[in-house]
């Protein structure tokens, strides 16, 4: 038996988090076409009958302009300190820049095995593929590589196995019908992100973040109460998550319920708050609250 963690590092948008819901065929994390849509670290587990394999998803490591930014790279480089293996995924379809090359940086300085990832194979050419594997190789040693299509399902199963193949042996670290760990509240509040992330753009994505401060439960009515406060940084960004006569933030609100009830098989009454928090993304003590570190 093989088990153990495995970072899943790149720069934002590489498909991190696409990826890990892929090999676990769960919604362990969410995902946006807007940069820097993960904050923290989420665990997905992935159980097969000879190994158990813990991936720990991660924040876009990127150049940081503000104290969220510093968290957010605080939150990749921490997770080089907890896991077995790196598993380092560069976009197939967008050029090497330098925040692949800085991450790189801190992927060798770990000392750690690691492993390439070429995603979003489905967007590009062998030729581009090839060329990306050579100019990494140059940045940081790598045990093995593979290329793949999270959203297309190609090139996982060489994945795993080649991830397989470089976990220490070990027994199985968490029940094997455990997809994530993730507690029901941070599940919550990224979902509700997530809604907000898909129906709103400019700056207002980046610009959100979610407490769920609440989930009472009514076992007799088979109902989970959640009350939940949305931050913004502006009274502008307030107006528009509310919309007009409110209509932001009914469909915000429908979209995140019905998950939520698919999620926990209950029904969900969902109360959802929007307050402004100036410059909380510079606010290191409101970011270590919200995301609990
Ligand atoms: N065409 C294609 N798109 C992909 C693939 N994998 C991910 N994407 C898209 O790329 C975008 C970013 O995906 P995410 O999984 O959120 O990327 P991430 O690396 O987790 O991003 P951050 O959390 O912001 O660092 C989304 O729009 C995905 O649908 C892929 O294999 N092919
Ligand atoms: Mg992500």
């Amino acid at each position: 038996m093989k088990s153990g963690f495995v970072a899943v590092l790149g720069k934002p948008n590489t498909g991190k988090s696409t990826l890990i819901n892929a090999l676990t065929g769960r919604k362990v994390s969410i995902v946006s076409e807007k940069p820097q849509t993960t904050r923290f670290k989420l665990r997905g587990i992935l159980n097969r009958p000879d190994a158990q394999i813990i991936f720990v998803d991660t924040p876009g490591f990127h150049q940081a302009r503000d104290a969220l930014g510093t968290f957010l790279n605080s939150q990749v480089t921490g997770s080089l300190r907890e896991v077995d293996l790196v598993l380092y995924l560069v976009d197939g379809s967008r050029e090497i820049t330098d925040e692949d090359r800085n991450l790189a940086a801190e992927i060798k300085k770990s000392g750690l095995p690691c492993l390439l990832a070429v995603t979003k194979k489905d967007l590009c050419r062998d030729e581009q593929i090839e060329s990306i594997k050579k100019e990494v190789e140059q940045m940081v040693p790598v045990r093995g590589w593979v290329s793949l299509s999270a959203v297309q399902g190609e090139g996982l199963e060489e994945l795993v196995s080649s991830l397989i193949n470089l976990l220490p042996e070990g027994p199985a670290l968490y029940p094997e019908d455990m997809v994530t760990d993730i507690p029901l509240t941070i599940q919550a509040a990224e979902i509700i992100r997530e809604k907000i992330l898909h129906n709103t753009y400019q700056e207002v994505p980046h610009s959100v973040a979610v407490e769920v401060l609440k989930i009472e439960e009514k076992p007799q009515k088979n109902l989970l109460e959640i009350q939940a406060e949305i931050y913004v940084e502006k009274d502008s960004q307030k107006k528009i998550i509310i919309g007009r006569e409110g209509a932001m933030i009914k469909k915000i609100g429908t979209l995140a319920r019905e998950e939520l009830e698919y999620l926990t098989g209950k029904k969900v009454f969902l109360a959802l708050q929007v307050k402004v928090k100036e410059k909380w993304k510079e606010k290191e003590a409101f970011i270590k609250k919200i995301y609990r570190s």
